[in-house]
């Protein structure tokens, strides 16, 4: 699943080029029984199962070994691996954390980064105590296993490694808005029905364009996440009088 899904796009390419690489440890390949099992009952009973230990644990450990095989050979300098498993009662990700990571991930340095993602109920609670550094959830709502919460974090911080990403769709266009939504985005057409696009879009004058877009990114933020607002208010390094002011203008024109 993970490696079909890292087939296609920025993560395609990231891996071509050597930017990232990813390997993938299926607890079942390090099963040793007949039918290969995974799956284990939960002490105290009750519905549901657990990841089974052993191939949990050995599949984890031949993550381990990979990254310091890889340290030996001097492939990197790298001397650091962090094991975080994928978990509802994880932190919740936010950009942050994909920022730090992929900042560890590019230092000189470099810190490996093993992510666990369960199946079933989830996994023995002694593994995270033994193996794990920390658990990271994506957001409360309930996924069915681990694979596609782990998916958003490779993504996340691959578009964040150096070279990875253009100059022109750059994570620095990001920056520009920080802490805002992003501001509406017109193509062609000129007019769809009776649809036009804003006319200073149209004008050439980029210092208007940049300034509608910043209002408009500031107005759809206070309409739709003013706790954003709210938090960017209360940071002296992020707020200010222009800031402010294009706050006053969106909420005067709007209704
Ligand atoms: C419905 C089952 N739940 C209560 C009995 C527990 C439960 C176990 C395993 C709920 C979800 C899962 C599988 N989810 C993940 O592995 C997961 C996840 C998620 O579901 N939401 C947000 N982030 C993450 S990170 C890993």
């Amino acid at each position: 699943m993970i490696q079909q899904a890292s087939s296609f796009g920025v993560l395609s390419r990231a891996i071509k080029q050597q930017q990232l690489v990813l390997k993938c440890f299926n607890p079942r390949d390090y099963a040793e029984d007949k039918h290969r099992t995974v799956d284990d009952r939960p002490y105290g009973g009750g519905p549901g199962m657990l990841m089974k230990v052993e191939p949990l644990e050995k599949a984890i450990l031949a993550a381990k070994e990979l990254a310091a095989k890889k340290w030996a050979a001097k492939e990197t300098a790298a001397k650091a691996t962090k094991v975080v498993y994928m978990s509802p009662q994880g932190k919740p990700l936010n950009q942050q954390m994909l920022v730090a990571q992929a900042a560890k991930m590019a230092a000189a340095e470099p810190e490996d980064l093993i992510l666990i993602a369960g199946r079933y109920e989830g996994i023995d609670e002694r593994i995270i105590e033994s193996l794990v550094d920390e658990e990271w959830s994506i957001g409360d709502y309930v996924l069915s296993g681990g694979e596609l919460a782990a998916m958003v974090i490779v993504d996340g911080i691959t578009r964040l490694l150096p070279g990875v990403l253009g100059d022109d769709d750059s994570a620095l266009q990001d920056s520009f808005m920080q802490g805002l939504l992003d501001h509406p985005h017109y193509t062609r057409p000129e007019q769809i029905n009776d649809q036009t696009v804003p006319d200073v879009l149209l004008s050439g004058d980029h210092q208007a364009i940049q300034r509608w877009r910043l209002k408009q990114a500031i107005g759809r933020t206070w309409l739709r996440r003013p706790e954003l607002l709210d938090a960017m208010k209360h940071d002296a390094s992020r707020w200010d009088d222009n800031k402010a002011s294009l706050l006053a203008e969106f909420m005067a024109e709007h209704e």
